[in-house]
């Protein structure tokens, strides 16, 4: 899996460079019910739907050089349909979803184990999945008729999985969008135009669905919208006004010296980091203590359906097991973007992995959602989780030796008492080694594995932490 340090997440922490910055982070380090939340969801839903749903990422036949599938709009060069822009503009006239069914999604996301799902209520096209009063360009203008916007909330929030709205900025259906700083008053006039309609449009999904509890927003890096710092502040103040406890990422807006994410002081603007997008941390030092999850696909990089992926390789339920508990390893959460069909059907292998995943999460449960980053050295075998109760290792590398070797500090005031197997509660014999050649005092905790335990999928291992007590030590000798 590469690990890449990316631009959006680098943030720079130059003192001497820092500047004064007026339009800074609204909110610090929220501790309320929302935020711990989020904080204990572990996994997510992501899903990308809409016109580009029907394309797949080809027409007649030819497949499209645009960046991914839900940027199909912007093919262009000598493989493009005629009138490509055109005639994807009009996909609304046939958008018509009926395989669409938000309960089997919910159902499915539930069997999976996600927590939170985050749907695309609007994407760079502008076709808005719910009838917008501010727009043409919605169900509303389509066949289909329906508020999809409104069937996802209700139906993921009746399974108890909690609905964050993506909404794109960028928005290539309003003629008062302009990537760069407009310059003449025709062009400011139709961005002041556009600017009120975002406003409206995000009031409005607040309004119609009260039972969100986040916005993603997307698409804020062009030049026009990075010089409005005074709008975009005013306006993450009025959304958390409108919605108290509401979660929002870092990648609304930035400070009036262009710096997103983080302003030009290095401080995080908005509830969680939103820059690892189909990208990890190399470490949780790199994270400064911020909230975080990680978005990612399961093909390269398609977000929106994809008809054919031959020649692109799938995430596989072990690949995403593996991601899910470096993540949480980390104290982040992991979101698995799925991009139904034009008919609103989920693909086949979405449905596999999401089942295999599911089975994995639900057997390891504890492993994953209340347990979050540990103070320990991390481990080659695998992922650290945990809590004060307990320890996990998601073991992805199996040691040869059937031995799991554990570094604890010599001050460590929690210590592994008993050690099981998770998925079974099988017990495992545990045993405190003073190896030694520890110059700092190091105590090694040792598992062994049973030979003739086999399986072809990462395991967790369970330690009950208690006290360095004598007796303790007894009992993490004592055969279990
Ligand atoms: C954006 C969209 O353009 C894309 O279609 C998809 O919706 C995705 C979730 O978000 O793409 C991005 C945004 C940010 C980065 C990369 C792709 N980034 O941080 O590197």
């Amino acid at each position: 899996m590469p690990v890449v340090l990316s631009p959006w997440t680098d943030r720079r922490r130059d003192e001497a460079a820092a500047r004064p910055v007026q339009y800074g982070p609204l909110v610090t380090r929220r501790d309320d019910d929302a935020m711990r939340r989020f904080r204990s969801y572990g996994l997510g839903q992501f899903i990308h739907f809409g016109l580009y749903s029907i394309p797949g990422n080809q027409w007649n036949g030819k497949t499209s050089t645009s960046p991914a599938p839900e940027w199909i709009r912007s093919w262009r060069g000598p493989d493009a349909p005629e009138n490509w822009t055109e005639t994807y503009d009009r996909l609304n006239e046939v958008f018509d979803p009926t395989e669409l069914d938000a309960r089997a999604w919910a159902r499915q996301a539930k069997q999976m184990g996600a927590r939170y799902v985050i749907f695309t209520t609007k994407h760079h096209d502008g076709f808005a999945l719910w009838p917008s009063a501010y727009s043409e360009y919605t169900v509303a203008s389509s066949p289909c008729d329906r508020d999809l916007v409104g069937e996802v909330v209700d139906a993921y929030t009746a399974e108890g999985i909690d609905v964050f709205l993506y909404f794109s900025v960028l928005d290539w259906s309003h003629p008062g969008y302009t990537r760069t700083v407009p310059a003449c008053d025709d062009s400011r006039a139709g961005w002041q135009d556009f600017l009120d309609y975002t406003r409206a449009q995000l009031l409005e999904l607040l309004d119609r669905y009260p039972a969100a509890r986040g916005l993603w927003f997307d698409g804020t890096w062009d030049e026009s919208w990075i010089a409005s710092h005074e709008f975009t502040h005013r306006l993450e103040q009025e959304l958390r006004e409108r919605r108290p406890g509401l979660i929002i990422g870092s990648r609304l807006r930035n400070d009036e010296h262009g710096a997103r994410h983080f302003d030009s002081t290095g401080a995080l603007l908005g509830d969680y980091e939103q820059g690892w997008e189909r990208k990890l941390p190399r470490n949780r030092e790199m994270l400064d203590g911020n909230d975080w999850d990680c978005a990612m696909t399961i093909g390269p990089n398609a977000w929106g359906y994809m008809h054919d992926t031959s020649g692109h390789y799938q995430k596989t339920a072990d690949d995403l097991v593996d991601l899910l508990m470096r993540c949480r390893s980390m104290g982040g959460n992991l979101v698995v973007n799925f991009g139904p069909d034009g008919s609103g059907r989920m693909t086949a292998h979405e449905t596999r992995v999401a089942e295999q995943l599911g089975d994995w999460v639900a057997q390891n449960a504890a492993a994953v959602y209340d347990a979050s980053h540990v103070d320990l050295e991390p481990t080659g075998m695998g992922h650290l989780t945990g809590n004060d109760d307990s320890l996990y290792v998601t073991v992805t590398h199996r040691p040869v030796t059937g031995v799991a070797r554990l570094r604890f500090p010599g001050s460590a005031t929690l210590v592994p008492v008993t050690a099981r197997l998770l998925a079974t509660g099988k017990p495992l014999e545990l045993h405190r080694r003073d190896i030694g050649y520890d110059l700092d005092s190091a105590i090694h905790y040792d598992v062994l594995i049973p030979a003739d335990f086999t399986t072809g999928r990462a395991f967790v291992i369970e330690l009950a932490l208690g006290r360095p007590t004598a007796q303790n030590a007894d009992r993490a000798d004592a055969f279990m």
